[in-house]
């Protein structure tokens, strides 16, 4: 039994390999928690207690940044950093449920359950990346104005050389978002967008809704529509106009059937294919309406018939593999949500596709 664990079963890979992660930061996070928090009362033996907590533990205290890390006040800092998680509490584009303009709140407050390692994955985030939380965009109330600020937010922590994972919002975040990556890539930018919807429209309720992101991103010049590829897609909440677009425009749509037929290693390969196509980066939007609607009730358009959380999550790790210039979760209402899960499920996306920079040294 011993003999055969040792070849083929990924638990037996996933336990020798914790041993050769290190701990320093985690003893660096211990000693700090003690010098600001002061050291536990007398009565406690576990001497790694704080009085005050200051560290991950205990899961339910403490303020909540996304996965408890650092929070940057002064954004010209941010540069110094490898990943900065940012928020963009931003609803006003939706045509149907509203709500996410609590999304950054819900997925960081559920973040603190979760621990910097994964056990199958074989990465600790708080020993192999430097991630900072950068608070949230100031959005208003209008959105052109909300998306010139997303945009500069976006750009300026592009720009500064750290990566932007970007917690939404409604999905009219993509554009913005977007633009503000494209201004710093030397050459094309490919779109590997996960939905159930096309999000291709020009305008819907006669403004730049969460229905229509793409149309816009891909009248940037260095995003053209031939890198954009949307997987998942289907179901009876596509509107006809984004379909015309998507036609004329010629973008590459794989529909959740697609990706059952292929298989998700195989559809990812194409993915990867279409986006990289003389591209020099790839942005990588989760619209987390792409998972079945009973996995995500907090969400702005539920729709039935989507992936289950494993192959997204499956998906999404294949997608990373070769690198993202950003990463967005949109569509998390937190309102609509049923013990967290929705929010739930944006946490692990993030963390599985930072998780597969770093085993892929593409940070
Ligand atoms: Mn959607």
């Amino acid at each position: 039994m011993r003999e055969f664990e040792e070849k083929s079963f990924e638990g037996a890979w996933a336990t020798n390999q914790e041993a050769t992660l290190p701990q320093s930061r985690h003893q660096e996070e211990i000693a700090r928690a003690i010098a600001y928090g002061l050291p536990a009362a007398d009565s406690i033996s576990d001497r790694t207690i704080s009085c005050f907590a200051r560290g991950e533990l205990p899961h339910y205290a403490g303020i909540n940044t996304f996965l408890k890390v650092p929070y940057l006040e002064d954004i010209h800092r941010v540069g110094e950093h490898q990943v900065a998680v940012v928020g963009v509490p931003f609803d006003i584009g939706t045509t149907y449920r509203p709500g996410t303009r609590f999304g950054p709140q819900a997925i960081r407050r559920i973040s603190g359950l979760f621990t910097p390692y994964s056990f199958e994955l074989g990465v600790d985030l708080r020993e192999q990346l430097d991630i900072v939380d950068v608070g949230d965009v100031f959005t208003v109330a209008n959105i052109e104005k909300s998306f010139d600020q997303i945009t500069k937010a976006i750009s300026f922590i592009k720009g500064a050389g750290a990566l932007p994972i970007i917690l939404g919002g409604d999905h009219s975040i993509g554009y913005p978002c977007l633009r503000g990556i494209a201004e710093h890539v030397d050459g094309n930018i490919g779109i590997i967008h996960l939905d159930r919807h096309v999000d291709t429209q020009e305008k819907d309720m006669d403004e730049r809704m969460h229905t229509t992101p793409w149309f816009h991103a891909t009248n940037i010049p260095n995003a053209p529509p031939k890198n954009l590829v949307q997987i998942g897609i289907g179901g009876w909440q596509v509107p006809r106009p984004g379909v015309e677009v998507a036609r004329e425009r010629g973008t590459t749509i794989l529909t959740i059937n697609d990706v059952l037929a292929t298989g998700i290693e195989k559809a990812a390969e194409m993915a990867l294919e279409v986006a990289w196509d003389g591209a020099q980066a790839v942005y990588l939007s989760f619209d987390i309406d792409s998972v079945d609607a009973g996995f995500v009730p907090g969400t702005g358009w539920p729709e039935p018939g989507g992936f289950l959380p494993r192959e997204a999550l499956q998906l999404l790790r294949l997608v990373a593999k070769e690198g993202i210039a950003g990463m967005e979760v949109v569509e998390v209402s937190p309102p609509y949500d049923v013990a967290d899960q929705t929010a739930l499920l944006a946490v692990r996306a993030i963390l599985d596709v930072l998780a597969t920079l770093v085993q892929h040294g593409r940070v």
